[in-house]
């Protein structure tokens, strides 16, 4: 893993052994990697673990249950050696603050506004309260749309120096220099990276343009 790295790989093959090999490959020029129920359901939750040992794990399980079944996930994530875990906000505070104490060392983002189209029925409204629920619960930072520059302006002003992770980049339409420009500090990338004929160069890529900003 880079500790310099703005990218955040988003882990969403199904394939297990190429997703393990790519991970490998890729971890020296991103920040972290974050995987999702697709590879967790396929490789099981020891691939947290797995992956751990040569990287920064984000858990990017949305969760969004009632207080007690958030906790219930949170530790034994925590169990298996995840630097950071992804929850909703819009469950309420209380939900999130029980991510927030089981989580312990691990880093919470909480997601407060996404980047599908379908999140401005209801969802990116809300963002402004939904960073409020957030910073009251004590999160480390926010999950908000890399494809949404002006949303992402508007949490950034709202979100002061709290750190944000964006996807949204790529095979959803952002630009990932945009992004940064607009308000991340980390930028996800999936499909980009992963659909590529040479995924290590094109992520290589895409760090090295992130850099160049610093
Ligand atoms: O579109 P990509 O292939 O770069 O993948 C983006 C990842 O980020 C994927 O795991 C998805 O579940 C997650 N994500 C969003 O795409 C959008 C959100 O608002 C939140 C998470």
């Amino acid at each position: 893993m880079s500790d310099g790295s703005r990218l955040i790989l988003a882990l969403d093959l199904v394939d297990v052994g190429r997703a393990l090999r790519m991970a490998q490959d890729i971890s020296p020029h991103c920040f972290a990697i974050k995987v999702n129920w697709p590879i967790i359901l396929h490789a099981g939750p020891q691939i947290i673990r797995e992956i751990s040992r040569f990287s920064r794990v984000i858990c990017d399980l949305k969760l969004a249950d009632i207080p007690n079944t958030n906790r219930l996930i949170v530790e034994r994530v925590r169990e298996l050696g995840a630097w950071g875990v992804i929850a909703h906000s819009f469950v309420g505070q209380d939900s999130l603050r029980a991510v927030v104490e089981a989580a312990g060392d691990m880093k919470v983002f909480s997601v407060v506004a996404m980047s599908h189209p379908g999140a401005s029925d209801l969802l990116n409204r809300f963002h402004d309260m939904l960073i409020d629920i957030s910073m009251k619960a004590g999160v480390y930072g926010f999950v908000a749309p890399g494809n949404n520059e002006a949303v992402l302006r508007q949490i950034r002003a709202r979100a002061g120096g709290m750190k944000i992770i964006s996807p949204g980049i790529g095979a959803q339409g952002g630009d990932e220099v945009s992004a940064v420009a607009a308000g991340a500090d980390y930028v996800i990338v999936g499909r980009k990276i992963y659909q590529a004929s040479d995924p290590v160069k094109v992520a290589m890529e895409i760090d090295q343009r992130l850099s160049m900003m610093l």
